[in-house]
C-alpha cells in the first residue's frame, strides 16, 4: 500500500513537472556587473523556439574599454577558441572573430548602463546538448559564463 501510494505521487510530480515543461523558454534575460559577474550561472532555452532572444543589460558604471560585457553562445568544448579568436580580433571586432563558425550567437560589447541584445534560431541548438553562454572580453569568461540548458 505505501509503495502504491509513492508510485502515485511520484506520478503526479512527473506529470507536474512535464506540465512546467510545457511553455518553450525563448528569452533569457542576463545582468552583468563591475564585478565581472553574470546574474545567473544557468539559463534554459527551447529547441523549438523559432526565435531565442538573449538579452544583455550591464547594470555597472564602467565604461566598455575597461569592463565591457557581451554574450556568446557555443558549444562549451568551443568556448577556448572562441575566446582566443576574440581576443586576437580585439575591442573593434567587440572580442568576437568575424564569421567565427563556432559561435552560435554574439550581442556586441557594450558599457556600465546599457543594454543589447542577439537573437537566433532554436533549431541551431540540439535539445540535451552541451551548452555554454559567456563573455569574451579578455579574461571575463573565468567567472562570466554559465551553462545553457536546452530542452526540446
Ligand atoms: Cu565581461
Amino acid at each position: 500500500m505505501k509503495s502504491a501510494s509513492k508510485a502515485v505521487l511520484a506520478l503526479a510530480l512527473l506529470g507536474a513537472a512535464s506540465f512546467v515543461h510545457a511553455a518553450p523558454n525563448c528569452v533569457v534575460k542576463l545582468k552583468g556587473n563591475d564585478a565581472m559577474q553574470f546574474d545567473l550561472k544557468t539559463a534554459t532555452v527551447s529547441a523549438s523556439c523559432p526565435k531565442i532572444t538573449i538579452e544583455l543589460t550591464h547594470t555597472g558604471k564602467m565604461a566598455a574599454q575597461v569592463m565591457g560585457h557581451n554574450v556568446v553562445v557555443s558549444q562549451t568544448a568551443d568556448m577556448a577558441a572562441i575566446n582566443t579568436a576574440g581576443m586576437k580580433a580585439g575591442a573593434a571586432a567587440g572580442y568576437v572573430a568575424k564569421g567565427d563558425a563556432k559561435v552560435i550567437a554574439a550581442t556586441p560589447v557594450i558599457g556600465g548602463g546599457a543594454s543589447t541584445r542577439t537573437s537566433f534560431a532554436g533549431s541551431k541548438l540540439k535539445a540535451g546538448g552541451d551548452y555554454s553562454f559567456f563573455c569574451s572580453f579578455p579574461g571575463h569568461s573565468a567567472l562570466m559564463k554559465g551553462t545553457l540548458v536546452v530542452t526540446k
